[in-house]
């Protein structure tokens, strides 16, 4: 059976809780679409994810790679078309505040996804779940774990369609958090789980 490495973040910033954590925590272990999910949660650290990544893609040798991440105020999930060679933003939760800083110095400008993009925003839709491509990650850490996948697959020669979901709040943050859109747990995992399966049909 094929391996797909699933990974979250942590809280960061405003947004007391990650709901991309419980999803990635419940859907680990579970087998979909010929794919045996492990899921690992990442720091939202500019030092350590991209360490931590790399560790697991050494360790645990994913056949593919999708990794969620809290778009706070999105309010459809929304695979990302590209990665940029970029860190910049608001100070991460060790306090780290690149400016301009390139991710990897002698890496390409930006990698596109090799997750069936497309295909996975036309079946969250038939599912009933609004969704559409999203053609910025941003420059924070969703960016940056997006871009470090990516880069590793093309240097390392590696076959493994890898690629990033921003996903909309969970009721559960909403409350606590105040004026952000939002959707139940349950349909943000069925969105993940939606995409798996796309994923999985599309090989
Ligand atoms: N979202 C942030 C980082 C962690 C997360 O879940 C981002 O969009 O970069």
């Amino acid at each position: 059976m094929k391996t797909l490495l699933l990974t979250g973040f942590e809280p960061f910033l405003s947004f007391t809780i990650n709901p991309t954590m419980r999803i990635v925590e419940e859907l680990n272990g579970q087998e979909i679409g010929g794919y045996k999910i492990q899921g690992e949660i990442l720091s939202v650290d500019f030092k350590k994810a991209g360490k931590q990544l790399l560790e697991h893609l050494e360790t645990i040798k994913p056949d593919a790679v999708i990794s969620l991440g809290l778009a706070g105020g999105r309010f459809k999930m929304t695979p990302e078309r590209i990665a940029i060679n970029v860190n910049d933003g608001e100070p991460d939760n060790s306090g780290n505040t690149p400016v301009d800083e390139a991710i990897q110095p002698e890496g390409a400008d930006g990698y596109m996804s090799t997750l069936p993009i497309r295909a996975m925003v036309n079946q969250l839709k038939e599912a009933g779940l609004p969704a559409e491509i999203s053609n910025t990650a941003g420059t924070y850490l969703c960016n940056h774990v997006m871009y470090q996948s990516l880069h590793y697959a093309k240097t390392h020669n590696k076959k493994m369609p890898s690629g990033f979901i921003h996903i909309p709040a969970s009721h559960e943050l909403a409350i606590q958090h105040g004026k952000i859109p939002s959707w139940s747990h349950e349909d943000l995992k069925r969105g993940i789980y939606t995409c798996i399966q796309v994923l999985a049909e599309h090989e």
